[in-house]
């Protein structure tokens, strides 16, 4: 926790807003632009850390969880380790990050016999001494199209970076994302990952926001809390608009943000609940159903495009958005 105050402080003080521009220019809700601003005289006050994150589109989330189903459909019919269904998903991500200008990387890997792959997007020149890292598994369980398991997390993720390509933005943190693979074998992409990380690039991670199931049908808001200073952030974006937030129990130290946990990085994360019934308080605060379980086709064959529900998405995308912002300004 005292690593991740100290990376929060770090983040925000070394703002790099050139003051002359910052006195010229009126925050426009993003991160500063890529721009050859230099410091100006000593008088221009360096102004507060306002980075606003942008609103995430959630029709392009949609759109992006759409495809994923319509992919994972038409090859063989789930994501899951060693299958077509999961190689043609990273294919797909893949070139999307691509085209928006990100370096990516696969890091493959055998798990029971079968090849897998983590997905990492960098955005190219970004900081690689102070990185926030944000990812969710892109595989499946078998035999399912996993949209709300786990495509849910990967198109909010898919959208946040191609739309933090398209302001432009230049944080002063570095970003990265990851695509996990087989994290329903046991979180094996992710830590492997973790496994590979040298000192130097472990002390890097300042923070890891995991997103695994944000889109779930009858929708509770929970954040993870395993480090404060993180889940603050993230509580802050509900708080502010009047949604109830709670810890996320169901999920604790089952997905990908577990092994980032072994290794004394800080995580966070958002879910939205899995196969947990809603209590009736739950449903008084969320307006969702009580008794009915969060995700009613939890590593079932109805998690199609109909288990979705579009205000969670929004929701989670927005509040992702506004901890990347917030974290890497
Ligand atoms: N991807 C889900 C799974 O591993 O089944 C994440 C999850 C963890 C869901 C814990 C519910 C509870
Ligand atoms: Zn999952």
């Amino acid at each position: 926790m005292a690593r991740v105050r100290h990376g929060t402080m770090r983040a925000v003080t070394r703002f790099r807003r050139p003051a002359a521009r910052a006195a010229a220019t009126v925050l426009t809700g993003c991160l500063l632009l890529t721009g050859t601003g230099t410091a100006g005289t000593a008088a221009a006050p360096r102004p507060a850390a306002t980075a606003t994150a942008p609103d995430i589109d959630v029709a392009d989330v949609r759109s992006h969880l759409n495809d994923l189903a319509a992919l994972t459909e038409a090859n063989g019919g789930d994501r899951a380790h060693g299958g077509p269904g999961y190689a043609a998903a990273v294919d797909h991500v893949q070139a999307l990050l691509d085209e928006a200008g990100y370096t990516t990387t696969r890091q493959e890997f055998t798990h029971a016999g079968a090849t897998g792959w983590n997905l990492i997007a960098e955005w190219p020149g970004s900081a690689t001494d102070e990185v926030l890292m944000a990812g969710a598994h892109l595989d499946s369980v078998p035999g399912v199209l996993g949209v709300n398991d786990n495509g849910s997390g990967a198109a909010v993720l898919l959208e946040l970076a191609l739309t933090l390509a398209g302001t432009g933005a230049r944080p002063g943190a570095g970003v990265r994302f990851a695509w996990w693979g087989a994290e329903e074998l046991g979180m094996v992409g992710s830590g492997h990952y973790v496994d590979g990380l040298d000192d130097g690039a472990r002390a890097a991670v300042t923070g890891y926001l995991n997103t695994d199931m944000v889109g779930s049908a009858n929708a509770g808001y929970f954040v993870y809390d395993d480090d404060p200073a993180l889940a603050t952030v993230l509580t802050n974006w509900f708080d502010t608009r009047g949604i109830a937030t709670e810890p996320a129990h169901e999920m604790s130290g089952r997905s990908d943000h577990a092994p980032f946990l072994a290794a004394d990085i800080p995580v966070s994360g958002l879910f939205t609940g899995a196969g947990l019934a809603m209590t009736e308080e739950q449903a008084d605060r969320w307006g969702g159903t009580a008794g009915e379980p969060f995700d009613p086709c939890y590593h079932r064959v109805c998690d199609d495009t109909a288990n979705v529900s579009d205000t969670a998405l929004d929701r989670t995308a927005d509040a992702l958005a506004h901890a990347v912002w917030e974290l890497t300004a």
